[in-house]
């Protein structure tokens, strides 16, 4: 089973390792299911895998979601083994699972111990899929089939920004294995053409409704009394506007789930692959839109460079922003602040409770919100250092 984010690396690691121990397993009576950690509802929402899947031929129908499979039942009888993928600790509403667990394969910062009988791999490298890989390939010869490998080279290429040093994501370990699976697989398609495709789908919202949409991508923030939703959208904020039927839309997507108000945060993106970010701020409660535009137009740290663009909807009040490098992890704590919620006195940026896995989040932490880095040689030394002396990506310096 995957993360809760169920992005690629989580869904392409269940479905590769479930088949790999299926075909190797001595346990003839086992049954190895690829758990994707996600209701099948939002499956949709995933448009990078459901790409990739659709172009292997791996129907949607042969999937297991979340809700498809009684884990907590299984477990309760005594048949459940549970091995985790692309994260190592479960939610909280899935502790029970706990002694399940046999085996782990994660490439995140361990966070939390477990001892034998309990095997544990984690290491930090760009892509669980890596750790996947690895595993296949000592496993007996045979296994590995040209559909598998496909999947764990698109997972990897997306993973590890093609393989781009500069993006700061790729360890070499990472790189032997796009080199094993390649030359075991010559007939794989082109890392770029793989790579673009995998980014262009994930960008790709064509074909989603617009609460889909609203979906993709959400966060809230919240004081005592009001929930506000912000949404990354891909698409135009212009185009955004023109959806039939915003107003009503917006409307029932903040009363079905009890938003008081949503912020709508825009990216598009020019040939150079540079962002334009744009903001739609929706409430039907004027005073809470006033205070919410006020808080983003006022914004010091960092200042937004907003200006306000025509709205054709009463209660959308829409910008373009100036400063494109201000990512919705800039913005939020703006918004927090101005609900008066935790953070508000100047509390440190990332106050919010962090989800049990990391979203995968398209507006701000994922590097493909942003244009890949000029290369910067003190990153890629300074990322090679921290590999070698096993630090994980991303702790302290
Ligand atoms: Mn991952």
């Amino acid at each position: 089973m995957g993360n809760e984010a169920c992005d690629l690396d989580s869904t392409v690691s269940a479905l590769a390792l479930a088949y790999f121990l299926a075909q190797t397993s001595p346990a003839p009576k086992a049954a190895f299911v690829p758990v994707l950690n996600i209701p099948r509802v939002d499956f949709a929402l995933r448009t990078e895998t459901t790409f990739l899947l659709r172009d292997r031929g791996i129907p949607a129908a042969s999937l297991i979601f979340r809700d498809e499979i009684d884990l907590g039942g299984l477990h309760h009888a005594g048949l459940l083994s549970l091995t985790l993928v692309d994260h190592h600790v479960l939610s909280g509403a899935d502790a029970a699972l706990e002694e399940a667990v046999v085996e782990v394969l994660d490439h995140r910062p361990l966070e939390r111990e477990r001892g034998p009988p309990c095997q544990v791999t984690v290491e930090p490298v760009g892509s669980c899929a890596t750790l996947v890989t690895e595993r296949i390939l000592q496993g007996p010869p045979g296994v590995l089939d040209r559909t598998t490998a496909a999947l764990l080279h698109g997972t990897i290429l997306l993973d590890c920004i093609n393989l781009s040093p500069a993006a700061g994501k790729v360890t070499p370990r990472d790189v032997a294995c796009m080199s094993l699976l390649e030359e075991r697989f010559p007939e794989l398609p082109a890392r770029d053409a793989v790579f673009g495709a995998l980014q262009a789908a994930k960008f790709d919202v064509t074909g989603l409704t617009t609460e889909q949409m609203l979906r993709k991508d959400l966060k809230v923030v919240s004081s005592d009394e009001v929930v506000v939703a912000i949404s990354g959208v891909f698409e135009d904020l212009e185009t955004f506007l023109l959806r039939p039927g915003l107003l009503q839309e917006l409307e029932a997507f903040c009363q079905g789930r009890g938003y008081a108000g949503l912020v709508a945060m825009t990216v598009s993106f020019n040939e150079r692959h540079e962002p334009t970010r744009k903001l739609a701020v929706y409430s039907r409660q004027e005073p809470l839109r006033s205070t919410l535009c006020r808080a983003l137009e006022e914004a010091t740290t960092p200042s937004l460079l907003l200006q306000p663009l025509p709205s054709p909807w009463p209660g959308v009040a829409a910008y373009a922003q100036g400063n494109s490098a201000a990512t919705r992890k800039k913005v939020l704590p703006i918004l927090r602040a101005a609900l008066g919620g935790p953070g508000a006195a100047g509390g440190p940026e990332e106050e919010a409770v962090p989800p049990p896995t990391p979203m995968n989040s398209l507006v701000e932490e994922c590097p493909l919100a942003q244009a890949v880095p000029p290369l910067c040689p003190q990153d890629v030394l300074e990322r090679v250092s921290r590999i070698a002396v096993g630090q994980p990506p991303g702790s302290p310096k």
